[in-house]
C-alpha cells in the first residue's frame, strides 16, 4: 500500500511551506515539475525544477488559464497503475505516472473579501488546480493529494500510505466543493444580487470540533461558512477560559447579537441564558450597567453569558467576577480586566474587535426534516420618528427613551417577548410562552422577585415602559401590564381588535406607540 514518490507535481499561490518541502522531495530523488511561479520559487533556492510546459509540449498561455489542463498531466495522475490498457496508452503517449500533487487555489474568496474587481475576481476562479486536485483524489489509490501547508511534512519523507492517501482524497474533495460553493455564492448573492438563488450552495470549513452538542450525546462542530468574509462570534479570539461548548456559542452569539444593537450607545451591558436575555442595561460606566442588568434577574444571570459594548475595564471584571460566569465577550479588554480574569481560570473570556453591524444583511438557514428554511436575517429598526402615538396621552421624553430601549431588547427575546424597562435597564422579561398575556405576567413576577431581593421601593416596572414584539391581540395583556405599572406600551399594532386594546390603554391611562414592525424571533 505505499507508495514511493517518484515524480511530484507542485502548482501553489500560497507558497509558504513550498521551498522546505521541496528540499525534503528531492533529497529523496523525487522530480520536481511545476507551474511558472512556483517554479520560480524552487529555483530561487537552488533547486532543479522541470517546467509544466516541458512536460506538456505547450507553453503556459492565454494569461495562465491554461497550464496543467493536459492529457500528459490528467493522464499521468489518472491511469491505473496496474491496468494492462491504461499502462500501454502511457506508453503510447509518453505519458510519465505523478505520484504526488501538491496544489492550493488561487484565492477566490480572499479576492472577494478584499473588494476586487469583478474582472480580478472571475480571474482568480481557478480552473486547472481543481481539475488536478480531483483527478489525483479520484486515483488515490496511487496518487497523494495535498492541499494543505500542515500536511507537507506528512509526505517529506518521499512515500505515502494508502490510509494517508484515502484522508488526503476525502479532505482534497472538501476543498473543491468548498471552493466552488463560494463562487456559486459569489455569483449568485453579489454578482447578480439574488437572495434567494435556485440552487443554493453553502458549505464551511471546519473550524473545530466541540466536545458535544446541545445535549452530551449530541455530536457537535463549528464551521465558517464560506463565500465573502463574515466578521462575528465566530471570529472572535478567545484570550481565556475553558474550550467553548455548543451552548456557550449559542447564547454568546445571541449577547453579541443584542449588544450590537447598542454599538453606539453609553456602556451597555447584556445577560444571556438560554440564548434569551436575563438581563440589559445602559449606564455612565460599564460597571454601573453590569450592575443593573444583573439586579433585573439576579436568579437567572447564575451561570449566564455577557456581552458588553466597550473595551472590558477592571471594574467591570470585579463585579463579574463575584458570581459564576461562563462566557465574557467584549470588543477588548483592558489589562486590569484581563489580570482580574486570570484567576478566574474556567471563565471563557472572547475579544471580537469592532461589533457586528445590526443592520447587515444576510441569510438566516435552518434545517427542517427534508429540506432548509431560508430568510433574510431580521435587520429591521425603527427610530423615534416611525412611531405613531395611538393614545389620547403622549408619551414623555423619559417614556419614549424606555420604550425605544425595551423595544431593541424585544427583539432579541424568544417569542412571545415581553420587556419591561426603566432608566435605561430592563424591569422584567417574559420569553418565549405560548401567549402574550403570559410573557406579560412572568415578566411582571421576575420584576415583583427582583425588587424584594434587592430591596427596591417598588417593582422596578411600576412607572415603565413596556414592549411586545407582536401587537396584543387581545387587550389581556395589556391589562397585565397595566397591573404591573407599566405607563408606556410600545408594540407594532395591526389586530383586528387595536380598538379594543388603544380603549383599554386610554382607560388605564397609558401612552402607547406602535412601531408597524413586528420582531418575531423563535
Ligand atoms: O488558470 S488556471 O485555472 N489554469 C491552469 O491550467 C492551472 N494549473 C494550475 N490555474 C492553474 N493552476 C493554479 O496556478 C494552481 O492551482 C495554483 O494555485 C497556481 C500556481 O501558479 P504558479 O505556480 O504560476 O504560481
Amino acid at each position: 500500500d505505499t507508495v514511493t514518490i517518484r515524480r511530484a507535481l507542485l502548482s501553489v499561490s500560497d507558497k509558504t511551506g513550498l521551498v522546505e518541502l521541496g528540499q525534503a522531495l528531492a533529497a529523496k530523488g523525487v522530480e520536481l515539475v511545476s507551474t511558472g511561479g512556483t517554479a520560480k520559487a524552487l529555483r530561487d533556492a537552488g533547486l532543479s525544477v522541470k517546467d509544466i510546459s516541458e512536460l506538456t509540449g505547450f507553453p503556459e498561455m492565454m494569461d495562465g488559464r491554461v497550464k496543467t489542463l493536459h492529457p500528459k498531466v490528467h493522464g499521468g495522475l489518472l491511469a491505473v497503475r496496474d491496468n494492462a490498457e491504461h499502462v500501454a496508452s502511457m506508453t503510447e503517449h509518453a505519458i510519465g505516472a505523478i505520484d504526488l500533487v501538491v496544489v492550493n487555489l488561487y484565492p477566490f474568496v480572499q479576492t472577494v473579501a478584499r473588494g476586487g474587481s469583478r474582472e480580478d475576481i472571475i480571474e482568480n476562479i481557478d480552473i486547472g488546480g481543481p481539475s488536478m486536485v480531483r483527478s489525483a483524489a479520484k486515483n488515490h489509490e496511487f496518487v497523494a493529494i495535498v492541499t494543505d501547508p500542515a500536511d507537507y511534512a506528512a509526505v517529506a519523507a518521499g512515500e505515502t500510505t494508502l490510509a494517508q492517501r484515502r484522508k488526503f482524497a476525502a479532505k482534497a474533495y472538501a476543498l473543491t466543493a468548498a471552493y466552488d460553493s463560494a463562487i456559486s455564492q459569489w455569483f449568485a448573492f453579489a454578482d447578480q444580487g439574488e437572495t434567494f438563488p435556485e440552487t443554493l450552495a453553502i458549505t464551511g470549513a471546519r473550524v473545530t470540533e466541540l466536545r458535544y452538542g446541545e445535549n452530551p450525546h449530541q455530536k457537535a462542530a463549528l464551521y465558517v461558512p464560506n463565500g465573502p468574509a463574515a466578521r462575528g462570534l465566530a471570529q472572535a479570539v478567545q484570550v481565556q477560559g475553558k474550550e467553548l461548548s455548543y451552548n456557550n456559542y449559542n447564547d454568546a452569539d445571541a449577547a453579541l447579537e443584542l449588544v450590537a444593537e447598542f454599538r453606539d450607545a453609553d456602556p451597555t451591558v447584556v445577560i444571556v441564558k438560554h440564548a434569551n436575555p436575563c438581563g440589559v442595561a445602559t449606564a455612565a460606566t460599564l460597571v454601573e450597567a453590569y450592575e443593573a442588568a444583573f439586579q433585573c434577574d439576579s436568579v437567572s444571570a447564575f451561570g449566564g453569558i455577557i456581552a458588553v459594548n466597550r473595551p472590558l475595564d477592571g471594574p467591570t471584571a470585579e463585579a463579574i467576577s463575584g458570581i459564576f460566569t461562563e462566557v465574557v465577550c467584549a470588543p477588548d479588554a483592558d489589562d486590569a480586566a484581563k489580570a482580574v480574569f486570570a484567576k478566574k481560570k474556567n471563565l471563557r473570556l472572547l475579544l471580537t474587535g469592532e461589533l457586528p453591524d445590526p443592520k447587515r444583511p444576510g441569510l438566516k438557514v435552518k434545517p427542517i426534516a427534508g429540506g432548509l428554511l431560508a430568510q433574510t436575517r431580521d435587520n429591521g429598526s425603527i427610530t423615534r420618528d416611525d412611531l405613531k402615538v395611538v393614545t389620547k396621552r403622549q408619551p414623555t421624553e423619559q417614556e419614549l427613551t424606555d420604550a425605544l430601549f425595551a423595544w431593541t431588547v424585544a427583539k432579541h427575546v424568544k417569542s412571545n417577548a415581553i420587556v419591561y424597562a426603566k432608566d435605561g435597564t430592563t424591569a422584567g422579561i417574559g420569553a418565549g410562552q405560548m401567549n402574550r398575556r403570559d410573557s406579560s405576567r412572568i415578566a411582571a413576577a421576575k420584576a415583583k422577585e427582583a425588587a424584594e431581593t434587592h430591596g427596591f421601593a417598588a417593582p422596578l416596572t411600576v412607572g415603565s415602559a413596556v414592549a411586545s414584539d407582536a401587537f396584543f391581540p387581545f387587550a389581556d395583556g395589556l391589562l397585565a401590564a397595566v397591573e404591573a405599572g407599566a405607563t408606556m406600551v410600545i408594540q407594532p399594532g395591526g389586530s383586528m381588535r387595536d380598538d379594543e386594546v388603544i380603549a383599554a390603554a386610554d382607560a388605564a391611562g397609558l401612552a402607547m406607540v406602535f412601531t408597524g414592525m413586528r420582531h418575531f424571533n423563535h
